[in-house]
């Protein structure tokens, strides 16, 4: 059975890959990703220079999924473009996150990958819930608007950027209206985890993180209804765009959900944490089962085909 698959015009051998922050933060995760079996990966998103993060506890394991605050831990942007710049391409594409600090941040960045050539696709993430005083960019329409002319000025590639989910019909329909006037803009990822979750231990009665009071992304099982949601609302308004699926994804049935919903390419976060990237072993077989209990031979044949009733 055939698990394979196009994004960008890029060929893929299975049509899952990490979610952006989860094993793709050093080299010897990156590399692990490289040789496990999914069909594409993506590095930790980076600031310009390396940062520490948040304290730690900083994420914790929940019934149904994650909570997370990290605040932004990563090796600098230069330790990433120096993997890029060594990433075995034939073997699957490369995926390259930046979340820079301020807009000046996100231009010097982009600069310097432009500069260095290399095959990797830039996915400029939007939706960091976690960095204490500044705000989610993709919740500021305005801010969202501006950040995307600049970067597209500056920028020769099409690219991508990870949206945080939104919960109305009105935001969908403003924020695709604003993304459809950037061409350059081929992908749109959805979902970052559901930004300030708060779970409680009842025996401490505490908070389980240390950062922001508590307050962190919530990840896994909890998001599946909103990613699906999120990756079928963009799909539906921005025909000439690629959707990335990101969210609650740790079964072949949430894989097959996610492309049924109009996404090419699914991202496994929390549940890739909890089991590392032997899963895309089990994640390729469980949606393969279910494709052949289906009679479909290909993804071709489903992808994006959500029926409603
Ligand atoms: O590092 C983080 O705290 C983090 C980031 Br940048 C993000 O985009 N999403 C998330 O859940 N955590």
């Amino acid at each position: 059975l055939d698990l394979s698959t196009f994004f960008l015009g890029r060929p893929l051998t299975s049509p899952l890959m990490n979610a952006s922050g989860v094993w793709c933060n050093v080299n010897n995760q990156l590399n692990a990703l490289a040789e496990s079996k999914a069909g594409a990966m993506v590095t930790k998103s980076c600031t310009l220079l390396r940062r520490n993060g948040n304290p730690e506890p900083r994420y914790h394991t929940l019934a149904m999924g994650s909570i997370n605050s990290m605040g932004l831990p990563n090796e600098g942007h230069q330790y990433y473009l120096d993997y890029a710049e060594r990433h075995d391409y034939e073997n699957k594409p490369l995926f390259f996150s930046i979340a820079g600090l301020t807009l000046d941040d996100n231009l010097t960045m982009v600069a310097q990958i432009q500069d260095a050539y290399t095959p990797a696709i830039l996915e400029l993430n939007l939706s960091c819930p976690n960095v204490p005083g500044k705000a989610q960019i993709a919740y500021d329409f305005e801010a969202l608007d501006v950040i995307l002319a600049e970067i597209s000025a500056a920028y020769s590639r099409p690219f991508g950027i990870k949206l945080p989910p939104y919960f109305d019909i009105a935001h969908f329909d403003e924020v695709a209206e604003i993304l459809n006037r950037y061409e350059k803009v081929s992908f749109i990822t959805c979902i970052n985890s559901i930004g300030n979750g708060l779970m409680i231990d009842i025996n401490s009665e505490t908070v389980l993180i240390k950062p922001k009071e508590g307050f962190g992304g919530i990840g896994g099982d909890y998001v599946l209804p909103t990613a699906l949601a999120n990756v079928n609302a963009f799909y539906q308004r921005c025909p000439k765009k690629s959707i990335i699926g990101c969210g609650g994804v740790s079964t072949g049935e949430h894989v097959f959900m996610h492309l049924l919903a109009g996404a090419g390419i699914v991202q496994v976060g929390t549940a890739l944490y909890e089991e590392g990237p032997e899963i895309f072993v089990r994640l390729n077989i469980e949606l393969a089962k279910i494709m052949k209990e289906k009679g479909y031979k290909t993804i071709r044949e489903f992808q994006g085909k959500l029926k409603t009733i």
